[in-house]
C-alpha cells in the first residue's frame, strides 16, 4: 500500500532526478539553477563593472609574448573651451585602443588649463595626463614679421573668403604645430606621438600598437587621409622649399617620396598633403637637423603670416623630402573622421576592427585612383 507520504517522496525523487539530468544535459538550465547563481540573484546582480585586462598575448598579433611598449604619448593642442570636444575624442581613443595599451596624454595650450579641463580629462582615462603651457616665443607672431604687410595679406584673404584667412591665432597654431610642439618640455624625452584633435571620431577597435609599427619599421610619419591643399594659402611655399633644397641638397633623403608631392620631379608642388589633424610620428625626426633647418628657413621668410601656410603641407613636404618613402606609413586599418572627411577601412580590415563607419563613405574611395594615398602606394 502507498501511503500519502510515500507518494510525496516518489514525486520529490522524480523531480530531483529530472533536475540533475537537465543540469548535465542543458548548460543554460544548469547555470540558471546553480546555488551560487540563485544566491547572487538574492544579493542583487554584480556585473563586471571593472575592466579586466586581457593577457597581452591576446592583443599582439604574431609571436610577441612579452609586453613591449614604445616611448610614446598622445598630444592634444587645445583651448579650455575645447574641453567637451576633447573629452569626446579621448573617450573614443580610450575605448578603442588605450585602455589596453596605457599610453600617457599630453595637453598643450598657450593659456593655463582650467581646473575643470584638468579634472575632466584626468577622469576619462586611467593613464597618466600632463598639462603644458606653451612658451610665448613658440606661439606669438615673431618680431621680424612686418605686421602691416601681414595685416594686408589677412585682409585680402578675408575678402577672398579663404578659410581662417583673417585669423592670427590660427596662424600661430599652424606655426606652432609646424615647428615647435616637439620642442615642448613635456615631450623632450618622448619619441613617438599621436596627435588627437577635439571632435574627431575613431571608428574601429585598434588591437595592435601603432607606435610599435613605427618603432619596429623605423618609420617617421603615419597618416590616414591625404588630400589637396588650398592653393591660396600657400602661393610661395614651394618656391621657398626649392630655395632651401638648392642651398642644402645634402638633406634630401635617398629614396624619398618626392613623387608623392610632385608630378614633375620637384618642378611644381602638386598640393598633395597628409591631413595632419591625425598624425602618428617620430618627434626625433622633426627635431632632426634637416627638418629643423627647413623650418627655420620657412619661418624667416614669414609665409606663416604673409600667407597662411598650414602645418599639414609643411609636415608633408618635410616627411616626403627628408625621409625615405618606406618611412611614411598609411594606417589603412584605422577608421577616422575629422569633419568633413573620413577614412573608413575596407573589406577584411572593416570587419576585423568591428568598425561602425559606412565603408561606402570613404574619402580615399571617392577620388579613387587620383587619391594621394593611392599614389603613395604605387610610387615605385
Ligand atoms: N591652445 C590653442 N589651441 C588651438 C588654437 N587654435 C586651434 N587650436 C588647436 O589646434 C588644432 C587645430 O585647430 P582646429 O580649430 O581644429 O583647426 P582645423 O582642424 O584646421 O579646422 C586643434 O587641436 C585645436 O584644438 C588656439 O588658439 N589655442
Ligand atoms: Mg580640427
Amino acid at each position: 500500500m502507498m501511503t500519502p507520504l510515500r507518494y510525496l517522496f516518489l514525486v520529490l525523487g522524480i523531480l530531483i532526478g529530472l533536475h540533475y539530468i537537465l543540469s548535465f544535459t542543458h548548460e543554460e538550465y544548469g547555470r540558471a539553477t546553480s546555488i551560487s547563481n540563485i544566491a547572487s540573484g538574492l544579493r542583487g546582480s554584480q556585473p563586471p563593472y571593472k575592466y579586466e585586462a586581457k593577457p597581452v598575448s591576446d592583443y599582439f598579433d604574431g609571436n610577441t609574448t612579452v609586453h613591449r611598449k614604445a616611448n610614446a604619448a598622445f598630444v592634444v593642442l587645445a583651448r579650455n573651451n575645447d574641453l567637451q570636444n576633447v573629452i569626446a575624442s579621448m573617450k573614443q581613443m580610450e575605448d578603442r585602443f588605450n585602455k589596453k595599451f596605457d599610453y600617457p596624454w599630453v595637453f598643450l595650450n598657450e593659456q593655463p588649463f582650467s581646473e575643470d579641463f584638468i579634472k575632466r580629462t584626468t577622469e576619462v582615462t586611467a593613464s597618466k595626463t600632463s598639462y603644458g603651457l606653451i612658451p610665448k616665443e613658440h606661439w606669438v607672431q615673431p618680431e621680424w614679421i612686418d605686421e602691416p604687410k601681414a595685416a594686408k595679406a589677412r585682409q585680402k584673404m578675408l575678402e577672398n573668403k579663404v578659410i581662417y584667412g583673417g585669423s592670427v591665432p590660427y596662424r600661430n597654431m599652424c606655426r606652432f604645430n609646424s615647428g615647435f610642439f616637439f620642442k615642448h618640455e613635456l615631450l623632450k624625452d618622448v619619441k613617438y606621438y599621436w596627435r588627437v584633435e577635439p571632435s574627431v571620431k575613431f571608428f574601429c577597435d585598434i588591437d595592435y600598437d601603432p607606435f610599435l609599427v613605427m618603432q619596429d619599421g623605423n618609420k617617421v610619419y603615419g597618416f590616414t587621409i591625404s588630400l589637396y591643399e588650398y592653393e591660396s594659402t600657400i602661393p610661395t611655399l614651394w618656391e621657398t622649399t626649392k630655395e632651401f633644397i638648392k642651398e642644402n641638397p645634402q638633406y634630401l633623403a635617398e629614396g624619398n617620396a618626392m613623387k608623392f608631392i610632385s608630378d614633375n620631379g620637384g618642378e611644381k608642388y602638386n598640393r598633395c598633403h597628409f591631413w595632419s589633424n591625425f598624425e602618428i610620428g617620430d618627434l626625433d625626426f622633426w627635431r632632426g637637423e634637416a627638418y629643423t633647418k627647413y623650418f627655420e628657413h620657412l619661418d624667416k621668410i614669414g609665409g606663416f603670416y604673409y600667407e597662411r601656410w598650414g602645418d599639414a603641407p609643411v609636415h608633408s613636404i618635410g616627411a616626403a623630402l627628408f625621409a625615405k618613402k618606406e618611412q611614411i606609413h598609411f594606417f589603412d586599418d584605422i577608421g577616422y573622421r575629422h569633419e568633413p572627411f573620413q577614412h573608413c577601412p575596407q573589406g577584411a580590415a572593416h570587419s576585423k576592427g568591428k568598425c561602425w563607419c559606412d565603408p561606402a563613405d570613404n574619402f580615399g574611395m571617392s577620388i579613387s585612383t587620383t587619391s594621394p594615398s593611392f599614389l603613395l602606394k604605387i610610387v615605385p
